[in-house]
C-alpha cells in the first residue's frame, strides 16, 4: 500500500470523488510554505503590464520578521478549487484572484488538477498592512512544490509576481531589489537579494492607525496614478532613486537609505494628490506620525518614514532607537498599536 501524508489522507482521500486523488505527474501533491511581508523603501507604483504585474519601475524593499503568511496547497481531484483564508471560504474578487493564480501554476505544471488551499496570517487584522505580498510568496512556493515544480528563486519570484507584484520581493529575506525587466513576457522582472536579513540590523517600527477600510486598492491606485501629471517625473526619477538606495545599502548608511526611502514614499503619495480624481491614503494620525518622526529627527534620532497604500506609518531606524520611536508613535491619537520589526528571512517550505 502506498503511504500518503496524514494531512493528505485527512483532507482528500475521503473527498467526494473517491478513488486515487494523486495524479502520477504530481508525486508530492501537497506542501506548506511561509513568507514574510516586505515594505518597499523605493516604491513600486505603476505597471507597464497589468496582466502580468510588470512594473513601470524597479523597487527595493526590506522583508520584515513577525508578519507572515502560511499557505497549505494540495492538488488532487475535485471539480473546483477549495479556498480558505483565515478559516473562512474565500469569496468574490479574492477567490477569483486565487483561482487565476492557481491557473498560472497549473499552466506551468501542465496539470488540470484542482487545489485545496488554506492560508493563515500573523499580520494583525487591524494592521491594515497589505499581506498580499506574503500570501502570494507563500502560495507560489507551496503551490509550485505541490504541483511537482522545483523552481529556482528567480522563477519562483516571477511566479509570485503573477499573484501580487510586491510578492516577487517576499521570496527573499533582508534587502531585496525587484528589477523592472525589459522583456514583454516578464521573465527578467524578478527580485534578487541585495543583503541578507542578518547583514544589517535595522528596525522598521510600524504604527497601525485607523481600521477604516482602504477605499482604493493598490491596483486601482496605481492605475489612477498613471494618469497623474506627476507620473512621468516618477518614472524618470526611478533609476536615480534605486541607485541611491543600492549605494546606501552597500555602505550600511542609515541616514542615506532613510533619506531616499522617505523621498520615494512622499513622492509616490504626491502623484496621487495631483491625480484627477485625487487619491489620498493618509488619515489625520498618519500626518501626525510623520511630524512626530520629523521632530525626533530634529532632536538627533535617525528615523525616517515610509507609507504604503494605506494610512499606516512605518519608520526605519537603528535598533537602539526603536523603543524611543515606538514610544513617540504610541501617543499619537488614532494609533492603535505599534510593532517594531527586524529584518526577516525569505520564503521557506515548512512541510
Ligand atoms: C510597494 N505597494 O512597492 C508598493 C508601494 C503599495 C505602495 O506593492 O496590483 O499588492 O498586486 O501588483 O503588490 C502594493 O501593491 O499590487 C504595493 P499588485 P501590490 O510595496
Amino acid at each position: 500500500m502506498r503511504s500518503t501524508p496524514a494531512r493528505w489522507t485527512a483532507q482528500r482521500l475521503t473527498g467526494p470523488d473517491g478513488g486515487d486523488l494523486l495524479p502520477p505527474a504530481m508525486p508530492s501533491a501537497q506542501a506548506t510554505a511561509r513568507a514574510n511581508v516586505n515594505v518597499a523603501l523605493v516604491k513600486y507604483w505603476g505597471k507597464r503590464d497589468p496582466a502580468l504585474n510588470l512594473p513601470a519601475t524597479g523597487s527595493i524593499s526590506l522583508t520584515l520578521d513577525q508578519l507572515s503568511v502560511e499557505a497549505d496547497v494540495a492538488f488532487g481531484g475535485g471539480s473546483e478549487d477549495r479556498l480558505e483564508i483565515e478559516g473562512a471560504p474565500a469569496e468574490g474578487e479574492e477567490a477569483q484572484r486565487l483561482v487565476r493564480f492557481l491557473d498560472v501554476v497549473r499552466g506551468e505544471a501542465g496539470s488540470a488538477a484542482r487545489a485545496t488551499v488554506a492560508t493563515r496570517s500573523t499580520v494583525p487584522r487591524a494592521a491594515g498592512l497589505a499581506s498580499s505580498a506574503a500570501a502570494f510568496a507563500a502560495l507560489a512556493l507551496a503551490a509550485s512544490r505541490a504541483a511537482g515544480l522545483r523552481l529556482e528563486p528567480p522563477a519562483l519570484s516571477a511566479l509570485a509576481r503573477r499573484g501580487s507584484g510586491s510578492a516577487a520581493r517576499s521570496i527573499f529575506g533582508g534587502f531585496v531589489e525587484w528589477r523592472r525587466g525589459e522583456r514583454t513576457d516578464g521573465r527578467d522582472s524578478v527580485a534578487e537579494p541585495l543583503a541578507a536579513a542578518g547583514d544589517w540590523d535595522l528596525r522598521m517600527v510600524v504604527a497601525m492607525t485607523t481600521r477604516a477600510p482602504k477605499s482604493v486598492s493598490s491596483r486601482d491606485g496605481m492605475a489612477r496614478a498613471a494618469a497623474s501629471p506627476l507620473y512621468p517625473a516618477w518614472v524618470a526619477g526611478a533609476e536615480a532613486d534605486l541607485a541611491e538606495a543600492r549605494a546606501a545599502i552597500r555602505a550600511r548608511d542609515l541616514e542615506a537609505l532613510g533619506t531616499i526611502a522617505e523621498h520615494s514614499a512622499l513622492k509616490m503619495h504626491a502623484i496621487g494628490l495631483a491625480a484627477r480624481p485625487p487619491l489620498l491614503y493618509w488619515r489625520g494620525a498618519t500626518v501626525e506620525c510623520v511630524h512626530r518622526v520629523w521632530a525626533l529627527r530634529a532632536g538627533g534620532t535617525a528615523a525616517f518614514v515610509t507609507i504604503d497604500a494605506g494610512p499606516q506609518v512605518k519608520v526605519l531606524c537603528g535598533p537602539a532607537d526603536a523603543a524611543r520611536v515606538a514610544a513617540a508613535l504610541e501617543t499619537v491619537p488614532g494609533v492603535e498599536r505599534v510593532l517594531a520589526c527586524a529584518p526577516g528571512t525569505g520564503a521557506e517550505v515548512l512541510g
